[in-house]
């Protein structure tokens, strides 16, 4: 059985994990409007990756005899200066969600939830991955600068990440 405490901080992670779900739709629209049609798949493929992130959880909260909760979120942004805001934004929102995670993990460990704890593991495992891949993103835009041939490069290339975005055993 889940702990009051336990069953907070994961409720809490659900409506973080459905607000980046939110915020990666919004800039794949965005980047699809534009012309970005690798960097709109990419980000389609993102979202729908933090939407399965969100059911994980909620699945797991039921399944150990709690109640999950399905938030109502707040509309995310929606207009971006280009690429390198987009991706500046991706890799902040990940380094908070990394956060978030720690306290969940912490917080199992204060309550010696152990199942809970090892369960958490696959989401300490997925943001190590989803930092360095929006830290490499933004090095890249970085070096592109303004440079159109290089964010058409950027754009034709993302499309090889979007496999590799995820950790094995999802
Ligand atoms: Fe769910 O990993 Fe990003 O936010």
């Amino acid at each position: 059985m889940l702990s009051k405490k336990i069953q907070n901080a994961l409720n809490n992670q659900i409506e973080l994990e459905a607000a980046s779900s939110n915020y990666y739709l919004a800039m794949a629209s965005w980047a699809e409007s534009e012309g970005f049609n690798g960097v709109a798949n990419f980000l389609y493929t993102h979202s729908d990756e933090e939407r399965i992130h969100m059911i994980k959880l909620v699945r797991f909260i039921n399944e150990r005899g709690g109640k999950a909760v399905v938030p109502a979120l707040k509309e995310p942004i929606s207009k971006f200066k280009n690429l390198t805001e987009i991706f500046d934004i991706i890799l902040k929102h990940e380094i908070l969600v990394t956060s978030e995670i720690n306290k969940v993990v912490d917080a199992c460990l204060s309550e010696k939830d152990y199942t809970t704890h090892n369960f958490m593991q696959w989401y300490v495992a997925e943001q190590l991955e989803e930092e360095s891949l929006a830290k490499n993103n933004v090095d890249k835009l970085r070096l592109i600068g303004d440079d159109k041939g290089g964010m058409y490069l950027f754009d034709r290339d993302i499309a090889a990440l979007i496999p590799t975005a995820t950790p094995k055993g999802k």
